[in-house]
């Protein structure tokens, strides 16, 4: 069979002394970390549309970077694809893929020609998963590319898109199933809007809610059992779009009843560009109970565009492993790398060297995040800091036992509360988590 990631076997651990670039140091898929295999844990996915498809393209200039894999009409160039990207997941231990409907095989002029063509590179998919051990970890469809979609999909003002863009998601959810994966996601493509001055809000996002609760209908009716996801993201390609962040996103799946099918799948790079933090996004929707997978990538601090760079910064996975491994870990969700090598990295082995970049960065996180949690120290300065709440008065106000007159009768008989105050202890804190993350 051929070979695409020629001269690169299968990438093995050899330990956080190596120097050999095609080798994991911090990745050891079996090993066993916090009572799971590593590769339970962290569930690594490949997202089919920058790595197989993704040529370098940017505003400024072409593709840098051939993803024909050697063929030249179009089916056959997707079935290469295909094969390329089990052989990559293989050889780098990757058990998981995500994709859009477009990503697996090229659109055609019809809806119909273009379902079957999703049919014939489905079973070569099918195919693929069997022979290698391989699974879908979610589905979504591409709503944002094609010309139709210049004013949105599920918020598009005319009807017919709307039922167009109904249309494709019926098909994606169907590949989904077929494929056997547990997630399927919505990301608001160009869900959003340029001005206020043509647009219907709350239309637009009444007819969101319709098509989410449409899709859950159709899935749930054809045996879809796994957990439907709404990616946050406040910006690009509109310059508002309604999934903004994820506080902004649950209050919307609350509000229109789809709290209990959804759950939240959160990128890093969507977190930065709505002005939070990854690990605060990941927080909220922890807190909320509403967290699902993740979409692994990080951007640039200068370049306030949606980077998707591979994640490196340990800082940053450390602290999403700690979330992660704080909301009970992954069940239906994963960890996709929605990454790309840079423009100038457009070699096959940059894709290797840029994969095994960001596992070892999150197996270098899930190490230090499970260290965090060990050592007990941060976890109970943050209880110790809430302990008033445990007796006495603020006992009293959890259970509803005090009131307004009840608090302001104990606040005059109080006095001054000022010396009630701890420190906060930033900078210690900040220390102790330095002091674990290079203690390894
Ligand atoms: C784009 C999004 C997209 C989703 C899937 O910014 O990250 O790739 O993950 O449609
Ligand atoms: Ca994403
Ligand atoms: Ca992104």
């Amino acid at each position: 069979m051929k070979e695409f990631f020629e001269g690169i076997g299968k990438i093995a651990y050899e330990g956080p002394k190596s120097t050999n670039p095609l080798a994991f140091r911090y990745y050891n898929p079996d090993e066993i970390i916090g009572g799971k295999k590593m590769r339970e844990q962290l569930k690594f996915a490949l997202s089919y549309w920058h790595t197989m498809c993704g040529d370098g393209t940017d505003m400024f200039g072409r593709g840098t970077f051939v993803k024909t894999f050697g063929e030249s009409e179009p089916m056959e160039v997707y079935k290469a694809k295909a094969y390329a990207a089990f052989e990559l997941m293989d050889k780098l231990s990757v058990d998981y893929y995500c994709f859009h409907d477009r990503d697996i095989a090229p659109e055609a002029e019809t809806l119909s020609e273009s379902n079957s063509r999703l049919d014939e590179i489905s079973d070569l998919l099918s195919d693929l998963m069997k022979k290698y051990d391989k699974k879908l970890l979610w589905g979504t469809a591409n709503c944002f590319n094609h010309p139709r979609y210049m004013h949105g999909a599920g918020t598009a003002p005319n009807a017919d898109v709307f039922a167009f863009a109904a249309a494709q998601i019926k098909k994606a959810i169907e590949l989904t199933v077929k494929l056997g994966g547990k997630g399927y996601v919505f990301w608001g493509g160009r869900e959003g809007y340029e001005t206020l001055l043509n647009t219907d809000m709350g239309l637009e996002l009444d007819n969101m809610a319709r098509l989410m609760k449409m899709a859950v209908e159709y899935a749930r009716s054809i045996g879809f059992d796994g957990d439907f996801y709404v990616e946050p993201k406040p910006k690009e390609p509109t310059k508002h779009q309604y999934d903004f962040d994820s506080a902004t996103v649950i209050g919307f799946l609350r509000k229109n009843g789809l709290d209990k099918d959804f759950k939240l799948n959160i990128e890093a790079n969507h977190a930065t560009l709505a002005g939070h933090t990854f690990q605060h996004e990941l927080r909220v929707a922890r807190t909320e109970g509403m967290f699902g997978s993740i979409d692994a990538n990080q951007g640039d601090m200068l370049i306030g565009w949606d980077t998707d760079q591979f994640p490196t910064n340990i800082y940053d996975t450390a602290l999403c492993m700690y979330e992660v491994i704080k909301s009970g870990g992954f069940t239906n969700g994963g960890l996709n790398f929605d990454a790309k090598t840079r423009r100038g990295s457009f070699t096959p082995e940059d894709i290797v060297y840029a994969y095994i970049a960001g596992m070892d960065a999150f197996a270098l996180g899930l190490r230090v995040a499970e260290k965090l949690i060990a050592d007990g120290r941060i976890d109970s300065f943050v209880s110790d800091r809430y302990s008033s709440w445990n007796s006495g008065i603020g006992a009293d106000i959890i259970s509803g036992k005090a009131k307004m007159a009840e608090l302001e009768k104990y606040a005059l008989e109080k006095g001054e509360v000022a010396a009630s105050c701890k420190s906060g202890r930033q900078e210690y804190l900040e220390n102790v988590m330095n002091s674990i993350m290079f203690s390894l």
